[in-house]
């Protein structure tokens, strides 16, 4: 085995500006990755011994799901991608090329029109089906703007699997199968995720789920109850809403008051001494090709996926100046439902809008809004529906907790395909009544590489990273005090070869640096455990063994180190005790 000092592993002090992450930043200093290009990295070789430990895992729990492992070309015919139309559907991020003959070509960033004409030409009996089928493959996506190191980058490395199946039964079978395997997957690399609903009012059909790995980086926010393993994608976690009781009295008759230069809700809250949730928001959007008002209550947001999937639009987005003012005569901020004609436009409104019974909208007046306006009463509402985002602290759809919010990383992604894909390719088999079905398809993929940076997002302190167990580009580092010192030396070596010989991973430091430095590397690549062989190694026959994670130290007699290490390494985090727990 190499020694440190034989090794590639240029550590750094310092990184380049535009390392924002602590990934990103660690990933460069711990001499983990290099970039090439934007979005392109060299992973050296403690990054790949990490990317190694994870795709073990990932073939592992694959397998047991009973799908195989294939590998298809990164180099894919345009004609397949003319095939499913997709070819037109996407823009400069699907890398293309032309080969000698002038052929187009794409590189590839999926894989469902490769493996669909491979199915399609290689199987079609009901007695060949269900089949799931992996790989683990480089992906090119030539991002817009490739960031936070191997989280986003232009090419990356995805373990992609698509299930086919004759019935829906057989597609929800795998589709649990694949949940299961992402689940196990996720736990034994030791991240801290969460499965997210991500799709709107489909609730049971659970079309699909993103494996999140909650950290604060993360471009998506989930919502997710304390109690119970409900998370949804915050555009589509469904809001619950239960009709508030009536008031006593009433509101008063409607009137006019001067706002003047109150256009946005906190300048209303202001001027009138209102709560925002006695406002009604009127927004005008666009719904492919007309106009809507769309009501919701001043503290709420309205959610466009909701609006989008209430109307099944293509299109939905906020109505230009002119668009408002044609059909309300006036400019944005004293806008309201009150007077509006429902031919010209329609007015739908979040729920929670009906039970404002003494509100305030704008009076489609200039500097003026109206005040005690009852909906029902004083302006119709054409449809009530769950528009708004939910909130922190709303109820949970399923547990009843409260609602937290957190960010997150998506590092995995199941969905449901159905025949979207068999029916454009021809990938059909023959059922037992030999008639021709569509098969019916799902989806799979884990971003392996980008799965790295997660880890260390969720695995690090200012010293570095802190790797768990499973998935650490070696178990222990071996470091002596003084290389020069003989007997450091070779007492280092006996240690490293002893447990090696158990199963232990072990990177000997043998540079001739001052223990200082040596230490300061040891914090920053991260491995679990850290020996430091001393004087008192030959004097008294002990070294000390410190754990990175907590920084417990313990002097450990040398004829007891392998099981103490061991031991150790199963107590550390549980990818340890899942590794070396079990004797
Ligand atoms: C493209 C480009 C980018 C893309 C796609 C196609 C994302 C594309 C969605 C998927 C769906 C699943 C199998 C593994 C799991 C994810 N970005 N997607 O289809 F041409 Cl340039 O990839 N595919």
């Amino acid at each position: 085995m190499l020694k440190q000092s034989q090794m590639l592993i240029p550590t750094l002090r310092e990184v380049p500006a535009d390392a924002e992450i602590a990934s990103h930043k660690l990933l460069l200093r711990a001499g983990m990755a290099r970039q090439l290009a934007s979005g392109i990295y060299t992973y050296l070789p403690l990054a790949l011994r990490t990317l190694h430990k994870i795709q073990a895992i990932v073939r592992e729990e694959m397998n047991n799901a009973g799908a195989q492992e294939l590998l298809m070309p990164a180099m894919q015919p345009a004609e397949l991608w003319h095939q499913t139309g997709r070819w037109d559907v996407y823009g400069p991020e699907l890398v293309r090329l032309r080969d000698r003959h002038d052929r187009s070509f794409a590189l590839g960033p999926t894989h469902e029109e490769v493996i669909t004409s491979l199915v399609r030409d290689e199987i079609n009996s009901y007695k060949k089906l269900p089949i799931n089928l992996y790989q683990i493959q480089t992906k090119f996506r030539d991002e817009v703007r490739p960031r936070f190191g191997l989280i986003r980058c232009r090419e990356f490395i995805m373990k992609d699997a698509y299930s086919f199946d004759t019935t829906q039964e057989g597609l929800d079978r795998n589709f649990q199968a694949m949940y299961d395997a992402y689940t196990n997957i996720f736990t034994r690399v030791g991240l801290n995720f969460r499965a997210v609903e991500a799709d709107a009012g489909a609730i049971g059909g659970k079309g699909t789920y993103e494996f999140m790995a909650l950290c604060d980086i993360g471009e998506d926010t989930i919502a997710y109850s304390e109690e119970g393993d409900f998370a949804a994608n915050l555009e589509k976690a469904e809001v619950v809403y239960k009709p508030a009781a009536k008031p006593a009295a009433e509101a008063a008759a409607k009137e006019k008051v001067h706002t003047p230069g109150s256009k946005t809700i906190d300048q209303l809250v202001q001027a009138l001494q209102v709560e925002a949730k006695q406002i009604i928001k009127s927004l005008i959007y666009r719904v492919d090709d007309k106009l809507v008002m769309v009501l919701v209550r001043g503290d709420h947001e309205l959610n466009e996926v909701k609006l989008k999937n209430m109307y099944d639009a293509t299109f939905v987005g906020l109505a230009t100046e002119a668009d408002i003012v044609s059909v309300t005569g006036v400019p944005a901020g004293f806008v309201g439902p009150v007077g509006i004609d429902a031919e010209k436009v329609e007015i739908v409104a979040d729920n929670f809008v009906q039970d404002v019974h003494d509100g305030i909208v704008g009076a489609n007046e200039t500097d003026y809004h109206l005040v005690h306006v009852v909906p029902g009463r004083d302006f119709a509402v054409s449809r009530y529906a769950d528009l708004r985002n939910i909130t922190e602290g709303d109820e949970c759809p399923r547990t009843g907790g409260a609602i937290k919010f957190a960010r997150g990383v998506e590092v995995g992604h199941v969905f449901k395909l159905g025949t979207k894909y068999s029916t454009a390719m021809g990938a059909t088999f023959l059922d037992e009544n030999g008639r021709s079905q569509p098969m019916i398809m799902g989806c799979y993929g884990i971003g392996v590489s980008r799965t790295i940076a997660a880890v260390i997002e969720q695995n690090n302190d200012e010293n570095g990273i802190i790797w768990p167990v499973a998935v650490a580009p070696f178990h222990v580092h071996v470091i002596p005090v003084n290389v020069k010192v003989e007997e450091q030396r070779q007492i280092s070596e006996q240690v490293t070869e002893a447990l090696q010989k158990a199963g232990v991973e072990v990177l000997f430091d043998d540079r001739p640096e001052r223990a200082g430095v040596k230490f300061k590397d040891a914090d920053l690549i991260g491995l679990p455990l850290r020996i430091t062989v001393s004087d008192k190694a030959a004097q008294e026959g002990t070294i000390e063994v410190r754990v990175r994670k907590n920084g417990e130290t313990v002097n450990v007699k040398l004829e007891d180190l392998v099981s103490e290490v061991k031991a150790m390494l199963a107590r550390v985090d549980h990818t340890g005790a899942a590794l070396f727990g079990i004797e």
